[in-house]
């Protein structure tokens, strides 16, 4: 057995797709479509202004679907109640749920936890000693404090969304979870030296859904250029993190749109 890596998580977050039902929707009058435009955006206001959290809305660009819904809250109770509040809507009857994710934005603390580990040691702490654990907990708790943006973060501007899961490979030959702590470390820091140069460019959020779904993370792309998607994700293919262990689902890409435009993503 390796070592596994801290994690440190803030909130939760579901990504939902949904088909519209076209065909319906061109059969009512003008006042009806009024009617249920109005409840759509009123119902997206309410949850952009939650309290903690965010909510975000794309228009779905290709023949995945039609509407995704991002929403980062505090709890599954809360990622709950918005579902159910959807479903409480007339506009919910023309829509039809195709695909969700449930995952927890995730920080992996491994350049953090090895420069952690080496003040402990310098204190002459022994690893696995009370003392150690406390302090080890303690510094932890300091990174979460120090964090707090990166993990309870509004969902970022930009103009389109890429969303994607992900695993890291458990293959015969080519295994992730059985490669040392250092030899992960130092994968991870190759990836974010390739993500850095994006800086300015694309804001991505990272969650965790090892036990929540079907694949291990949530790759969560925010950006004013969807080219900058195909350039970051296609670089980082090469990246060994990538090329002997990334295997992805499927991709999904939207605009985003705010509520009082529910009506124009409607009427195209
Ligand atoms: O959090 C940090 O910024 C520190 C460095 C970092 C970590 C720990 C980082 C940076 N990532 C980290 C973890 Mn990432 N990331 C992806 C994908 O398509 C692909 O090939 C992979 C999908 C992208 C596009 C991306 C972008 N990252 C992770 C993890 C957790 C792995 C684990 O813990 O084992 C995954 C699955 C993952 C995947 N990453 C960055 C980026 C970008 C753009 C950065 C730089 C961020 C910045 O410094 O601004």
């Amino acid at each position: 057995t390796v070592e596994a890596p801290e994690t440190i998580e803030g909130w939760y977050v579901q990504h939902d797709l949904f088909t519209f039902q076209w065909s319906q929707w061109r059969t009512f009058a003008p006042a009806k479509r009024h009617q249920l435009v109005e409840e759509a955006a009123a119902w997206l206001k309410v949850q952009t202004q939650t309290e903690a959290g965010d909510s975000a809305a794309f228009n779905v660009v290709g023949h995945k679907g039609d509407l995704l819904l991002t929403h980062f809250r505090p709890s599954l109770e809360a990622l709950n109640q918005v579902k159910v509040s959807l479903r409480q809507t007339e506009f919910f009857s023309y829509l039809e749920p195709v695909y969700g994710y449930l995952s927890v934005i995730e920080l992996g603390m491994y350049e953090v936890i090895g420069v952690v580990k080496r003040q402990l040691s310098a204190q002459g702490l022994e690893e696995g000693s009370d003392a150690y654990n406390a302090a080890y907990q303690e510094a932890l708790q300091q990174q979460k404090e120090a964090l707090q943006d990166r993990l309870y973060p509004e969902i970022p501007a930009g103009r389109y969304q890429c969303f994607y899961p992900m695993n890291k490979r458990r293959g015969e030959t080519h295994n992730w979870y059985t490669l040392s702590m250092d030899e992960r470390r130092s994968l991870m820091r190759g990836h974010g030296m390739t993500g850095r140069k994006y800086a300015g460019r694309v804001k991505q959020i990272i969650s965790g859904s090892v036990g929540f779904d079907d694949w291990e993370w949530g790759v969560s792309l925010f950006a004013d250029d969807p080219l900058v998607f195909k350039k970051l994700v296609y670089e980082m293919r090469f990246d060994t993190a990538s090329s002997l262990y990334g295997e992805f689902g499927e991709f999904f890409v939207g605009i985003r749109f705010e509520p009082e435009q529910f009506g124009d993503v409607l009427s195209g």
